[in-house]
């Protein structure tokens, strides 16, 4: 789906702002359509943002079910014979939207964007009406899943992610406007031969007229060109999408009827390739070490909700670090963000929202484990086929919004899912299908789980690379650095036995509460951090197949309540106001040393 943009034959206009709202306690407002009048009794709530933290009220924080949002505008005047199209970034987790009361759209899933052709319902010069009912429930069809508990104060959402179900409309709305013939898609592929840059481009229409295309270097000057919906065109002298710099080239696409452009459309692009070959992860065939974070949208106030200040400090603090990459835990983050990795040469792997499947989990973590040794997650009462389903339309979303994204090196299909059962492996192997079928061009691969080490995997196998997450030190061997090393030091052993691919520790961390301070390597404290995680990172040197470190995380982040979360999860590099703990500078040092992309020593 394309990213709207303003050009010379396509307006923008965008929708951001204070929106009216009400949460409907009673879930009554779809019935009684709010939808058709000014919303009453409604506050001011700004988009983009989660709406949980912006009041003082806990009822809020804790709402479950819909939430309404809208507002309203004027339709340019100048937009009469246009397409209008009304474009929500996001709707976290389902949304239905009515114009001037009229149904346009319903989507399922938190954090892809959805659209509709909305002309015939507006009237360029005269103001329209915008409504959307925005649900944050979560059941077995939803990705990621969870159950209500029905209680006599009302429904509790539970789930097994470990961060705040935060929800709203986290990113912008915006009304577009087209020729009515346009633009709809299309997909870049690149390669180089020598010094020649290969661009295989396929674009979609709908309407009648005729395609052109032409290169645009990032000075402007037209370096190739083509004709017709589909070819390749090449690049002379190409500069290459390299990490850390990130260049990028425009495909200008040209819509022409009787020789008059009607549409036109800039897509951005990179010429670089990607390529795992035996443990090596290469780009632009040289190996590259993933060296970064786990990171979440999350951030006091706004929570998930898109703030380009708050974005652009992140990726100084990442810059500040050393850090070369990210990985989207545990869902795909917002198109600016995506976009300012691209621009940047930020190597980013992609995550859809699967997180959370695993039932196990809880029970394995606190030494309950597997039941009867059959799936307690993949049966037909809890995620069956309708979630698994969603599943495949999320990977197929995310793939149709990020395809053309240099930044993007690896889609990640799920996060520390049920993995060591037989039906996980039959639940996955379709959606590595999926996704393969997307994009043929990137490694596909899932995040691995403690509780499924290797030897009882049975879904790394279908993976292009072995991602896993590690809590060798805190979850485990608690306190005990010298075990967790010898029991971390041999399980990468077995990996390597097992499968010749690059790993990727895509988590290790421990919580750390800023400030907390000891000599005797007391758990919480900075010093404890800072002593497992060079520990840690010691034991990934001594293996070359070793191909990165995504410690975890980024920054604190607010977490359901629970017993072993203080105000969330504080395994933190930052902390969520983003200060630095002593672990920070530890990765600075080692990661400002490193030559390029290369393997760090130490
Ligand atoms: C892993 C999850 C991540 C958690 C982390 C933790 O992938 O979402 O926040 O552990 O426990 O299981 O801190």
């Amino acid at each position: 789906m394309l990213r709207p943009q303003e050009n010379a034959h396509r307006e923008l206009k965008s929708l951001v702002g204070l929106w009216k709202f009400r949460a409907d306690a009673d879930g009554v407002g779809r019935d009684q359509e709010w939808q058709a009048a000014p919303l009453a009794g409604a506050i001011d709530m700004p988009v983009p943002s989660s709406y949980n933290e912006i009041t003082a009220d806990p009822q809020l924080y804790n709402h479950v079910g819909d939430v309404w949002y809208q507002t309203t505008t004027y339709v340019p005047r100048g937009w009469a014979d246009r397409r209008i199209v009304l474009r929500f970034d996001s709707a976290t987790h389902q949304a239905t939207v009515w114009v001037n009361g009229t149904e346009v759209m319903s989507h399922k899933g938190g954090y892809l964007p959805f659209e509709a052709d909305v002309t015939a319902l507006v009237t360029p010069g005269e103001q329209v009406r915008i409504t959307a009912a925005v649900d944050n429930r979560l059941d077995w069809t939803t990705i990621p899943p969870g159950w209500l508990e029905q209680t006599p104060d009302g429904a509790r959402q539970k789930y097994f992610q470990d961060f705040f179900n935060f929800a709203g409309l986290h990113r912008p709305v915006h009304l577009y406007a087209t020729a009515p013939a346009y633009v709809d898609d299309v997909t870049v592929r690149t390669d180089y031969d020598g010094r020649t840059g290969l661009v295989d481009y396929d674009v979609t229409v709908v309407g009648e007229g005729e395609v052109s295309v032409a290169v645009l270097d990032a000075e402007g000057n037209e370096v190739a060109s083509g004709t017709g919906a589909s070819g390749r065109v090449e690049i002379p002298e190409v500069r290459l999408w390299q990490p850390g710099v990130g260049y990028r080239y425009d495909l200008r696409i040209s819509l022409a009827r009787d020789g008059e452009v009607v549409d036109s459309y800039d897509q951005k692009f990179g010429v670089r390739t990607v390529r795992v070959v035996g443990t090596d992860f290469l780009i632009n065939d040289r190996p590259f070490y993933f060296r970064g974070f786990g990171m979440h949208e999350d951030h006091h106030v706004f929570g998930k909700g898109q703030h380009d200040a708050s974005m652009v400090h992140d990726y100084n603090l990442l810059k500040w670090i050393g850090a070369n990459s990210f990985r989207t835990s545990h869902y795909p983050y917002s198109e600016e963000n995506m976009e300012y990795a691209d621009a940047h040469g930020i190597v980013v792997i992609d995550e859809t929202p699967a997180v959370g499947l695993n039932l196990g989990i809880m029970g394995g973590i606190f030494g309950g484990g597997a039941d009867d040794g059959k799936s307690q997650t993949f049966r037909p009462e809890r995620i069956g086929e309708a979630g698994q389903a969603q599943h495949a339309q999320e990977i197929r979303e995310l793939i149709a919004r990020d395809k053309n994204r240099p930044s993007v090196v690896i889609w990640s299909i799920a996060n520390e899912p049920e993995s060591e059962t037989q039906e996980a492996a039959d639940y996955f192997r379709p959606l590595f299908d999926v996704a393969r079928e997307a994009d043929p061009t990137r490694p596909v691969g899932f995040v691995n789980v403690m509780l499924a080490p290797a030897g009882a995997c049975k879904v790394t196998e279908m993976a292009d690379v072995v991602m896993v997450n590690r809590y060798y030190g805190w979850y485990v061997d608690s306190g005990d650095i010298p075990s967790a090393m010898r029991h971390l030091r041999a399980e990468i052993t077995k990996w390597t036995e097992i499968e010749e691919k690059p790993i990727i520790f895509t988590e290790f961390g421990a919580d750390t509460m800023a400030g907390q301070h000891g000599l005797m390597g007391t758990m919480w404290t900075e010093e404890y951090q800072y002593d497992l995680m060079k520990a840690t990172l010691e034991v990934f040197d001594e293996f070359p197949q070793v191909q990165g470190e995504q410690m975890w995380n980024f920054a604190d982040f607010q977490t359901s309540a629970g017993i072993m979360r203080l105000d969330g999860n504080k395994k933190g590099a930052f902390t969520r106001d983003r200060r630095p703990k002593a672990v920070a500078h530890m990765l600075r040092k080692r990661w400002s040393a490193v030559e390029g992309d290369a393997k760090p020593t130490h």
